[in-house]
């Protein structure tokens, strides 16, 4: 072992986070599955394993993308990583979950092949006791109709990473009021480009600016549409 080489289980847990950030910037993907290891035997909740840990290092990794610091195989192995720790924190986030609270299809949409934020968003709905149907990436309009059709979930959840690829939601909305079924689902959508005002245009129900907020709106949604008190 080399005298510089970096024992994580020796480092506080500040420093293990910190640690954990430069790991996910360098696309580390078994230490980063480590660490989240760690974290969770020293106690930490799932939740903010997942939030201080991952998503925090993500968003130093997109800030350096933004700005032609990092390219796409680099990201693509930072993501990679990110997936790694996600993978242990799932189950995790589920077994403190809550009695079932309705269905949710969720799917990137056409054109864009971002999931990593879609993929947080079902851990976290299955973690709050909703049944989760994800279609994966570059979802085409008829594929999220054949699924509501075949799913019959109470919310349709869309996601977009890109500008060129967030008009497309307004697709599927647009398609779903010519055939009439708008009003049977509660349309939710989220992605790092959206905002309120978007989601009104477009005929959403509503914008989710994150994971957590995409929870607290379809609970609140769900318990409107049967007429039960928001748990
Ligand atoms: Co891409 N990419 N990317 N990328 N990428 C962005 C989105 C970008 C902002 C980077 C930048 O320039 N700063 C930029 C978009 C610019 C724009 O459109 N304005 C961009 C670009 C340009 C591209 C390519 C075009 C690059 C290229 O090829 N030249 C290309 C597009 C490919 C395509 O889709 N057709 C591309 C490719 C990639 C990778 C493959 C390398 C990789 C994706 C890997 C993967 O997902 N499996 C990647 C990544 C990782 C990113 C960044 C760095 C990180 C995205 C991410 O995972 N964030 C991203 C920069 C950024 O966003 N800061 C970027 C972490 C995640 C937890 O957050 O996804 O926002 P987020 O999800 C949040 C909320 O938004 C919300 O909750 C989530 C959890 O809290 N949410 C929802 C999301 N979806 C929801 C759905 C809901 C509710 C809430 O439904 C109910």
């Amino acid at each position: 072992m080399a005298d510089d080489e970096i024992i994580l289980s020796e480092l506080s847990d500040d420093e293990l986070v910190l640690q954990m950030h430069d790991d996910l910037y360098d696309g580390l993907k078994e230490e980063i599955e480590e660490a989240v290891n760690l974290l969770i035997a020293r106690g930490w909740a799932p939740y903010d394993a997942l939030t201080k840990a991952l998503v925090a290092g993500m968003t130093i990794v997109g800030a350096d993308f933004r700005d032609g610091i990092l390219f796409v195989p680099e990201v693509l192995l930072a993501a990679n990583a990110m997936k790694g720790g996600m993978a242990i924190l799932k189950p995790l986030l589920i077994a403190t979950g809550a009695p079932r609270m309705g269905k949710m299809v969720i799917g990137t949409v056409k054109g864009d092949i971002h999931d990593i934020g879609k993929n947080l968003v079902g851990m976290m709905m299955e973690g709050a006791g909703f049944e989760v149907r994800d279609l994966g990436i570059n979802n085409s309009v008829e594929k999220y109709l054949d699924a509501l059709e075949a799913e019959k979930p109470d919310i349709l959840g869309m996601s977009a990473l890109l500008t060129t690829t967030m008009p497309y939601m307004k697709v599927v909305i647009d398609t779903m009021k010519e055939r009439g079924m708008r009003d049977d689902y509660i349309v939710l959508v989220g992605g790092a480009p959206l905002n309120e005002e978007f989601s009104k245009a477009i005929g959403a129900d509503a914008y989710c600016r994150d994971a957590a907020v995409a929870v607290e709106t379809a609970k609140a949604y769900v318990a409107r549409k049967h007429n039960r008190p928001n748990v």
